[in-house]
């Protein structure tokens, strides 16, 4: 049987295959080092009677993630809010553009609905504008939850934004039983609350996967993107490489530049072309340090 691996526990790994949670042992031949098996990989089981099993074997994985360490994540829930705490701009590119380096999908939630303020309602837009799938939630009335339900469904996600925009809030109003399940979860296995060394995985009613912990706790930028490589990860900027008239231009000031160009004339937002300096400067300095 194929299945997802959810947790590991003891010894244990726990294996979610046909609608059931199989507590498995993996087959001796197996190194069992930290990051050989982590949740989210996906593995062949054979069941040993009714919800126990080995592990026989473990497919190539499509994505890793370091902090939390999740195998298969495919894409990553970007929370922010249209009131408190104020959205960072630059935290929300930065994020966008750490995701965009791991090559994942990125999906913006705009929580606190409810109590939304007039000067933050265009950045819904102006990011779905640029290409990035921007939801609109509350958890508080309800809005857009299930619209978050659908976008979650069938794939491994993880959440990320600052602490207060309402990671924990919107997860419960998906997901009511869900605070109980993790309870008697933990029971089961013995051990007590927050005591997760490692990710596990949850999974929803509706369908799909959510890493237990907010991925991208570390924001530093990855050393190995050189200069050349971060307007690439600008999904507004792609129409334009290429067609300055230096073919290493950074889009920093050089002449005929189809970048800046395309800031000047308001197709490109202005705050994201800073931002995009700021990694810029940040790539550079890393590389200095070799
Ligand atoms: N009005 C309103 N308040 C919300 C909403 N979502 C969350 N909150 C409140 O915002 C506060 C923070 O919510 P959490 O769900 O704990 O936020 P979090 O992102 O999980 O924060 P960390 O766990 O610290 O990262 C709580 O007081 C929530 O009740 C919302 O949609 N509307
Ligand atoms: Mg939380
Ligand atoms: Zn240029």
């Amino acid at each position: 049987m194929e299945g997802i691996l959810l947790r590991r526990y003891g010894g244990f790994y726990y294996v979610e295959s046909e609608g059931k949670v199989w507590t498995c042992r993996l087959r001796g031949r197996f190194r069992r080092t930290e990051t050989d098996f982590l949740p989210g990989d996906r593995v062949e089981i054979v069941a040993l009677g009714e919800d126990k099993g080995v592990i026989e074997a473990i497919k190539p994985r499509v994505s890793l993630l370091e902090r939390p360490a999740v195998a298969n994540v495919e894409q990553v829930v970007i929370v922010f809010t249209l009131s408190e705490p104020p959205p960072d701009l630059e935290l929300l590119d930065r994020l966008l553009f750490m995701v965009s380096i791991k090559d994942l999908k990125a999906v913006l939630v705009w929580n606190k609905a409810d109590i939304a303020l007039a000067k933050y309602l265009h950045l819904p837009e102006l990011y779905q504008r640029i290409g990035y799938l921007s939801l609109i939630t509350s958890a508080v009335d309800g809005r857009g939850i299930e619209e978050l339900r659908k976008l979650l469904r069938g794939r491994i996600s993880t959440f990320a934004g600052p602490s207060g925009v309402g990671k924990s809030s919107l997860f419960n109003a998906m997901e009511p039983q869900l605070k109980l399940a993790i309870g008697e979860i933990s029971e089961k296995v013995g051990r007590g609350r927050h005591t997760t060394r490692h990710a596990e995985l949850i999974r929803l009613s509706a369908g799909g996967w959510v890493a237990d912990t907010p991925g991208f706790s570390r924001l530093h930028i990855p050393e190995d993107i050189t200069r050349e490589e971060v307007a690439g990860h600008f999904m507004e900027m792609e129409p334009f490489l290429g067609q300055c008239r230096f073919n290493t231009c950074l889009h920093r000031g050089e002449p005929d530049c189809a970048v800046t160009a395309a800031v000047a004339e308001g197709v490109i937002v202005r705050h994201r072309y800073e931002h995009y300096l700021t990694f810029l400067n940040e790539v550079i300095a890393a590389e200095r340090r070799y």
